[in-house]
């Protein structure tokens, strides 16, 4: 009896295991994730990046889409082409709730670049840009339902570019 009484524990446990991983499971379907072209290169006229250039003046400071959904739990693929940061604030905020004189240096290539730091409702910042390749990838988790606002770090972007978008979280 006692015997069956620890197999059944045993087995009650590996349900267990097994509920907690499923609900681990991650979302699936369209709305799983979304991806956003965070700057893009120009081509017209044409641009020529071979072996190594990345010419500031040929980019494109948007997002692209402008604003996309995801599902609660869903995940963002920001696609960073050029000297861009993403910053993800929570659900509500408005560019004009941003502190755009609140920055801190890069700390790389360029040095002294002001890059937005107003940590108020910041859920999400990314690397510091100038350390890396101008091409890369940042993926963010958005694990709450609400509209959340993601601006590019790099001042001069968000400030005279107006780089920023939205990301709608549905439930
Ligand atoms: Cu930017």
């Amino acid at each position: 009896m006692k015997q069956l009484a620890l197999f059944l524990g045993f087995v009650l446990t590996l349900c267990g295991i097994g509920l907690t991983a499923s609900s681990a499971v991650a979302i699936d379907g369209p709305l799983a994730n979304a991806t956003v072209s965070f700057g893009e290169w120009q081509t017209d006229p044409a641009l020529d990046r071979f072996p190594n250039n990345s010419p500031a003046l040929r980019n494109e400071h948007q997002l692209i889409p402008n604003e996309v959904k995801v599902k609660a739990g869903g995940a963002v693929n920001f696609i960073i082409s050029g000297l861009h940061q993403p910053i993800v604030y929570d659900a509500g905020t408005q560019p004009g709730d941003i502190d755009e004189n609140a920055t801190t240096p890069s700390t790389g290539t360029p040095l002294g670049l002001p890059l937005i730091n107003d940590s108020t409702d910041r859920i999400y910042r990314g690397l510091d840009p100038s350390l890396f390749p101008r091409d890369r990838v940042e993926v963010v988790h958005f694990s709450k339902p609400g509209t959340y606002l993601v601006i590019c770090g790099v001042q001069a972007h968000f400030v005279n570019d107006d780089m920023f978008g939205f990301v709608k979280v549905v439930p």
